[in-house]
């Protein structure tokens, strides 16, 4: 049994201004089908996160279509969880007609985990489908009607003990969730901007599990054994991420105690990059840079005061490879992070900061009427000058929480979303 361990996928994220579902994602799509035609897999598994967003864009819903359709015609099977980011009901609409197609998606968690046997080489191998867990759903009556449970820990240890498992067969288990290994966090990048502990599961409530398919944390890395592993995103999401290498993980699962883990690297349409130095010194390397095409840059100006003009002179060099420009003085004093498209305008407005907010996250312009909005509710907080955010204290929660609930209407659900 052969699978491409796949995760966090984020179609229809954005790299500060960059769609990368534009171009980066779809070239990703094309190179990774090449290497499933080259390796020839039994399967491909998704551990969560498919989208940016539980309200994903045409384009990013056009990317997933494009992937699962070239994974059924080449007759592989699709295995796929939702993660936090995901709807659950939206992921997995119409999965009972996809099933046909050997296309498995679990949606809303139930007590009974959607579970799958493949047979390959003669070896029967048993998919686990774990939804994205969370303790109040778990102890929820319609799947374990146990009001005890609680934390993450306890609530997926619970589940799975609920499952009839077979462990003296091969089973893989298919999990989004943030998994410890004696305590230690695994190794996370800025894209995922987790909270401190939150929804910690220890990697022993895995044991048993053959191999376990991670998804959440968006850096490549084994948990506690080698067989229990994140995939990491397939692409470069975050300049924190600059130093790290993206390959593919292949799990070849031969019989239970012959199992192999091989990373295959493929073609990424950019690759991150970061200059510092003062401006003059970032110009100078931008000049010397021959392959910019290639790269997405952040620049992070050391400058204790920054020349005028400094963003003109950075575009004319770096042009649209240009994504980011950071503010970090050799004094270490404040530090500011400037968006390109709006780096010229200096301090913003509070509307302005809001626009800029709900473009970053929510990969579109506002409109009109969410304009009219925003204004209408600052000035109803009498706050038509100066910082939202330094007066955040001063505004009641309840009402910041219905202006942000309006604005983000796409995310309806209460959950939130942070790797
Ligand atoms: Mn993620």
């Amino acid at each position: 049994m052969k699978f491409f361990h796949l995760a966090d996928l984020h179609f229809g994220k954005m790299l500060h201004n960059v769609s990368l579902v534009q171009e980066d994602q779809p070239f990703w799509i094309e190179q990774f089908l090449k290497a499933v035609d080259a390796q020839q897999p039994d399967a491909v598994v998704i551990s969560g996160d498919v989208y940016d967003r539980r309200s994903p864009s045409p384009e990013a819903m056009q990317l997933f279509d494009r992937l699962l359709t070239g994974l059924a015609t080449r007759g592989k099977s699709v295995f796929v969880i939702p993660g936090n980011h995901d709807s659950d009901i939206r992921l997995s609409h119409v999965s009972g007609l996809l099933r046909d197609q050997q296309i498995y998606i679990a949606g809303e968690l139930r007590k009974e985990l959607q579970h799958v046997t493949l047979t390959s080489d003669g070896v029967p191998v048993t998919f686990w489908l774990m939804p994205f867990v969370f303790p109040r759903l778990v102890s929820d009556c319609r799947v374990l009607n146990d009001p005890d449970i609680s934390g993450y820990d306890e609530a997926a240890r619970a589940l799975l003990a609920a499952q009839e498992i077979d462990f003296s067969a091969c089973n893989v288990l298919l999990a989004h969730q943030n998994v410890l290994h004696n305590g230690n966090a695994p190794e996370h990048s800025d894209s995922e901007s987790i909270i401190g502990g939150l929804g910690e599961i220890d990697v022993s409530a895995f044991d048993g599990f053959d191999y376990v398919a991670l998804g959440h944390i968006h850096n490549r890395q084994p948990v506690g054994r080698e067989t229990v592993r994140y995939a990491g995103c397939p692409l470069y999401y975050d300049f924190s991420e600059t130093d790290r290498s993206k390959a593919l993980t292949l799990v070849t699962i031969r019989a239970k105690d012959d199992i192999t883990v091989e990373s295959v690297e493929i073609p990424l349409l950019h690759r991150l990059k970061r200059v510092s130095g003062t401006l003059e010194e970032i110009l100078e390397l931008g000049q010397a840079l021959t392959d910019k095409d290639s790269f997405y840059i952040q620049a992070i100006l050391r400058d204790r005061h920054v020349p005028p003009r400094a963003m003109d002179q950075l575009q004319a060099v770096f042009g649209s490879a240009l994504v980011n420009v950071k503010r970090e003085p050799t004094n270490g004093a404040a530090e500011a992070e400037t968006s390109t498209r709006s780096a010229a305008a200096g301090i913003r407005s509070t509307e302005e900061q809001f626009a800029l907010f709900y473009q970053e996250t929510q990969g579109e312009l506002l409109d009109n009427a969410q304009r009219e909005l925003i204004e209408k509710a600052l000035d109803q907080q009498g706050r038509r000058s100066g910082s939202f955010y330094t007066d955040a204290k001063e505004v009641p929660n309840e009402d910041a929480e219905e202006l942000i609930r309006l604005l983000l209407k796409n995310t309806e659900e209460d959950e939130y979303e942070t790797a």
